[in-house]
């Protein structure tokens, strides 16, 4: 779990990872992460959105069963110094990271990235990525 502000709006939303979230009819243990929206009256599920291996733009392969993907872990910070946090999600058991880039109407899964520790030039990690702490 992690809040911060995702599109600008000066208030702070919350982004919730659910490791294992059934995806579909027959993605299981998929994981997905859900972006709670905050208002100036407080948190609010109006205008929430899950990120999950069906969003448009997310690599992966939704016809595959038990893919294993993000929800493990979500931190939200402003990688891209624009004034509004994006989301970077773990898959623990693929050992892989997840970015979405921020717009003004919040996180979005077309332009993002998949990043792992060979993708890195880091090598062999089985448990990169395991946690991100906030
Ligand atoms: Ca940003």
């Amino acid at each position: 779990m992690s809040a911060a502000d995702t599109n600008g709006d000066g208030c702070t939303d919350l982004a919730v990872g659910v490791p294992r979230q059934v995806v579909g009819e027959n993605l299981f243990r998929a994981g997905a992460v859900t972006l709670l929206r905050g208002g100036k009256s407080g948190l609010t599920g109006k205008n929430s959105r899950q990120y999950d291996v069906g969003t448009p733009g997310v690599e992966g392969d939704p016809a595959e069963p038990n893919d294993s993907w993000p929800g493990s872990s979500v931190l939200l910070r402003d990688f891209t110094h624009d004034g509004r946090a994006e989301p970077i999600a773990t898959s623990d058991e693929k050992a892989r990271l997840h970015l979405f880039p921020g717009t003004t109407s919040g996180p979005t899964g077309t332009g993002s990235t998949l990043l792992t520790a060979q993708s890195l030039g880091l090598g062999t990690r089985p448990y990169f990525a395991a946690n991100l702490t906030d």
